[in-house]
């Protein structure tokens, strides 16, 4: 039997306004002051989002050292470790683990594992009059309570930040896991934009009017007002960790 590999093949698509994006089509990026590391910027505003989401693979030589500047850095560790300064703390941080760090912060990420992985999102912040920016945080998922979803148990949902009742925030990070079988109650149609990754399992997402299977490792982004829905299959949770702009809303006209 022939086995020739059809090279000409991929499930990543990229739309007006949503796309899915498969490993099996990432090239990297030279990164200014990111060394030994390979970068993917998975999504950007040169794809027509709001915000950047990148995933990088660290050597045990790789160093991310920088300023934030504009926009704030939330980074996940998804295999590894590495250790973190920043201008008040100095953290060892391992699988699981995540670090936000404000805008003009100061940061370097070093001393990595071989193969350490990050996701991160990067977005300009959005100074809201008479609230100050939020502090640094270095914490762990594990960490965080699971709260029931829309009022369904097979809908677990974990915020990484506190986006709900703190203004400071502009982004919400969330890991959303859905037992075997569970689905999202309703198509979502908001003004929120999401950029996203598979951490665990597979399923069948709804974007706009199309629908696409989708397994750990894929990522995507849905803009603004993107007809979202997704179903899990298979035996195990379906988890993703994803992103959203809050608390910014514009004005009512
Ligand atoms: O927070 C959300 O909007 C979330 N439920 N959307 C999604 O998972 N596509
Ligand atoms: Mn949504």
């Amino acid at each position: 039997m022939d086995k020739i590999k059809l090279t000409a093949l991929s499930r990543t698509t990229v739309e007006r306004n949503h796309a899915l994006v498969t490993g099996d089509g990432f090239v990297n990026s030279v990164v200014p002051g990111w060394t030994g590391c390979e970068v993917n910027v998975v999504i950007s505003k040169a794809m027509g989002a709001g915000f950047s989401q990148l995933i990088t693979t660290m050597t045990s030589n790789g160093v991310l050292e920088g300023e934030t500047g504009a926009s704030q850095l939330f980074f996940y560790v998804l295999e590894g470790a590495c250790t973190v300064i920043t201008s008040s703390q100095k953290n060892r941080v391992e699988k699981g683990s995540y670090v936000y760090i404000p805008v003009h912060e100061a940061y370097k990420v070093f001393n990595s594992e071989e193969g350490t992985t990050l996701l991160s999102f990067h977005k300009e912040y959005e100074v809201l009059k008479g609230v100050s920016k939020p502090g640094i945080i270095i914490n762990t998922q594990a960490s965080i309570e699971k709260t029931i979803y829309c009022g369904d148990p097979n809908l677990l949902m974990q915020n990484l930040l506190p986006d709900e009742n703190n203004l400071s925030f502009d982004m919400a990070v969330n890991i959303f896991t859905y037992n075997p079988g569970a689905n999202l109650p309703f198509v979502e149609t908001h003004i929120m934009e999401h950029g996203l990754l598979y951490l665990q399992g597979q399923g069948i997402y709804r974007l706009d009017d199309k629908w696409y299977p989708v397994k750990k490792g894929d990522c995507i982004w849905m803009a603004p007002y993107c007809p979202q829905w997704f179903g899990a299959l298979g035996v195990e949770p379906a988890v993703y960790i994803y992103y959203k702009n809050v608390n910014r809303l514009p004005e009512i006209m």
